[in-house]
């Protein structure tokens, strides 16, 4: 059976690298449980190698598939994929999962347009038993169906595989906390390579690396152990006095207390690339009851020596590399590139807090991501990596901002998701002035739906003491945080797209933008765009364009989708039979409904008369251009905006269907 449901055509294998001769026969699980175990590690080393071949090529995440490749081969050997659910937190290490899952012939077009998916997604194999992208949900799924399995009487079983940085995430901790009370048969697998994406941090993490690496613990551990055992070769008495010091010594003093306190049988630290040791270890749990964690310690990047050592860098790969020595692919270019957003934003927090010794800054494990690292070089004392923990982060800025601190709070759209009931309860209930710096605003490209920051307008619109606003260019960002800095009334949200900038040159000063007002970037007669963000830079190109042809074409930038410039809407609505919004945001409820539940109550004869305009009953006929109300997929932004109908070409038609629709009624009436 092919599990793969939809897809790019095969047809076409020239950018496949050729697998190695175990990997060119494995199409399945079952492939591979037709290997002797002997060949357990060449078969790894194989998939390894694939992985390379492939990411080296097309770009992807990386490290983290290369550092669970022995753990993938073992879990595949000892498990039977699709009836056992086998859950990858996260999903940016399942690439070994994909390949053995039937996948690697398609494997070239990962995180392409249209091809495979860079995580696991239930619409794409059967094998995927459950769809990631966010972290920390592996536990609580895998309860969900250990539960389902028992009510069915199937007697599959399922495991979670979570690293440790997911595991810093709150949710885990939820799941784990019920799973050990419900005592249901789950595995967790616990992944631990020291790193999230920049090195893991917190409490948790010292935990661990004091478990996988004192030397005195394991010794004091090993003696203990001895001495039990010639406790349990006494009689059924001395047994159970064993068995109870047993737990109580076990739970002060050996590695995995932590785990055990929460209902779960622990088992390692084991070497996560023994593959032959693996394979044994989960035979041997298959048949334990109950919930279990197994704690694996891998290296990331395992088998790349850059990617071993710069172990953030190689998280993941965007371009072609050499796949000897690293280096990158890309063809060089002279070309000078646009700032990143992410990059005019860190630099700007680091002006601003040269003059605002109040401002600190929190990110939630996207230290690189977020360009917060010179703020965390320039003030480590101002400015925190909180670990996966987006409620957390929300919440740790309130409290800051209660005390009086103006807190950034720079966070990713697609994130802050997680941390909207702080955001109302915690941040808005108390009007307490904290800056929501929201990165990857709009699609992100091939990271996909569960990445794309599509919702945050709709979800923030409602929520009072807050504004929200989004900057044209890079400029007006540096203007915007400035103005946010200086601003204590309420919650500020400034959404920003992934990638980069204008490339525009920039002003050193900073200068205050007026709140809740827009500005007209050119004036028309026949059709007004009004844009919110970044995505203004399409109007302005298809604006000009018309403008060459003759046409004019008002553009507006609006800047605020709360509050809305109403002022600068009612000039619209006087002027103008038909507006057009465009915003890289889901159209429910985003922008364009703003502008639209502004319109549905305007009077226009009032206003009309107010600004003694002869003109005429109604708004102008509103058109909003946004993301759909469907999931969208990965591709490149550009791929997306253009699918969707709101990039340049799909601007322009919108624009040429109106002005046809224009001469028709101008001609007919
Ligand atoms: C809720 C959420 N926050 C942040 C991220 C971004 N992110 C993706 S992978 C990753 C690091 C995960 O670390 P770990 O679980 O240890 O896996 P590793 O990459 O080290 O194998 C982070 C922070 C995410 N996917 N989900």
């Amino acid at each position: 059976m092919d599990p793969i449901n939809h897809m790019v055509d095969n047809s076409s294998l020239e950018y496949t690298p050729t697998p190695g001769p175990l990997l060119k026969n494995i199409q399945s699980p079952a492939d591979l449980k037709k290997l002797p175990k002997t060949q357990l590690r060449e078969i790894s080393d194989e998939l390894r190698q694939f992985i390379i071949d492939t990411v080296s090529m097309h770009g992807g995440h990386f490290g983290a598939s290369l550092g669970v490749v022995e753990l993938t081969v073992a879990l595949h050997y000892v498990y039977n994929s699709p009836q056992d659910s086998i859950i990858w937190d996260v999903g940016h290490q399942a690439y070994g999962h994909k390949i053995l899952t039937g996948r690697r012939d398609k494997f070239y077009s990962n995180r392409t347009y249209k091809g495979l998916s860079g995580f696991p997604k239930r619409s794409e194999s059967v094998h995927d038993a459950f769809g990631v992208g966010h972290s920390s949900t592996s536990i609580s799924a895998a309860l969900g169906m250990a539960v389902a399995n028992d009510l069915n009487g199937t007697g599959d079983k399922v495991v979670a595989i979570i690293g440790d940085g997911a595991m810093t995430g709150g949710q885990a901790f939820e799941a784990l906390n019920n799973a050990g009370f419900m005592n249901k048969d789950v595995l967790v697998i616990l992944n631990d390579n020291n790193m999230s994406i920049d090195p893991n941090v917190g409490a948790l993490n010292e935990y661990l690396a004091d478990i996988t690496s004192s030397k005195t613990f394991n010794r004091v551990r090993d003696e203990i152990y001895d001495l039990l055992g010639h406790f349990k070769s006494a009689g059924e008495t001395m047994r159970r006095i064993a068995s109870k010091l047993e737990s109580a010594i076990t739970a002060a003093v050996t590695p995995g207390s932590l785990f055990r306190s929460f209902g779960f049988k622990y088992y390692g630290p084991v070497d996560g690339h023994d593959v032959d040791s693996l394979r044994k270890t989960l035979e041997d749990l298959k048949s334990i009851k109950g919930p279990k964690l197994l704690h694996v310690v891998t290296v990331k990047g395992k088998g790349f020596a850059p990617a071993e050592r710069e172990q953030t860098k190689w998280h993941a790969q965007s371009s072609p590399f050499d796949k000897i020595t690293g280096k990158s692919l890309s063809a060089p270019t002279i070309k000078i590139t646009a700032p990143k957003y992410q990059d005019v934003f860190g630099e700007a927090l680091v002006q601003l807090a040269q003059k605002n010794e109040q401002i600190v800054s929190m990110t939630p494990a996207m230290p690189s991501g977020s360009s917060l690292l010179p703020m965390m070089h320039a003030f480590p004392d101002r400015a925190f990596d909180v670990g996966i923990a987006e409620q957390h982060a929300v919440t740790f800025a309130a409290g800051l901002a209660a005390q009086g601190k103006k807190a950034f709070c720079a966070i990713y759209s697609t994130f802050l998701q997680r941390g909207f009931d702080q955001l109302v309860h915690d941040v808005a209930i108390q009007q307490l002035p904290v800056v929501f710096c929201i990165d990857r605003a709009g699609v992100v490209g091939a990271d996909g739906p569960t990445h794309h920051g599509a919702y945050d307008i709709s979800y923030l619109r409602a929520v009072p003491n807050l504004i929200i606003s989004s900057p044209l260019n890079e400029q007006d960002l540096r203007d915007m945080m400035f103005t946010a800095s200086e601003y204590n009334e309420a919650a500020w949200a400034i959404r920003y797209p992934r990638g980069a900038s204008t490339g525009m040159i920039l002003r050193d000063n900073f200068e205050k933008i007026a709140i809740g007002k827009g500005k007209k970037i050119r004036d028309g007669e026949a059709i007004a765009l009004a844009t919110f963000g970044p995505i203004g830079k399409y109007a302005v190109e298809v604006c000009k364009a018309y403008a060459a042809k003759g046409i004019q074409v008002a553009h507006y930038d609006m800047r605020y989708a709360k509050p809305l410039d109403t002022q600068l809407l009612n000039e619209i609505a006087l002027k103008f039979d038909h507006l057009i919004t465009l915003e890289d945001a889901a159209v429910v409820g985003g922008f364009g409904s703003a502008v639209a539940e502004y319109y549905a109550t305007l009077d226009m004869d009032s206003l009309a008369e107010t600004l003694s305009s002869e003109n005429k009953n109604y708004p102008p006929r509103l058109h909003m251009m946004g993301l759909p109300d469907r999931i969208i997929e990965h591709g490149t932004q550009r791929e997306l905006h253009d699918e969707v109908g709101i990039g340049p070409d799909g601007l322009q038609k919108k624009i040429a269907s109106i002005l046809a629709q224009k001469k028709i009624s101008e001609f007919s009436s």
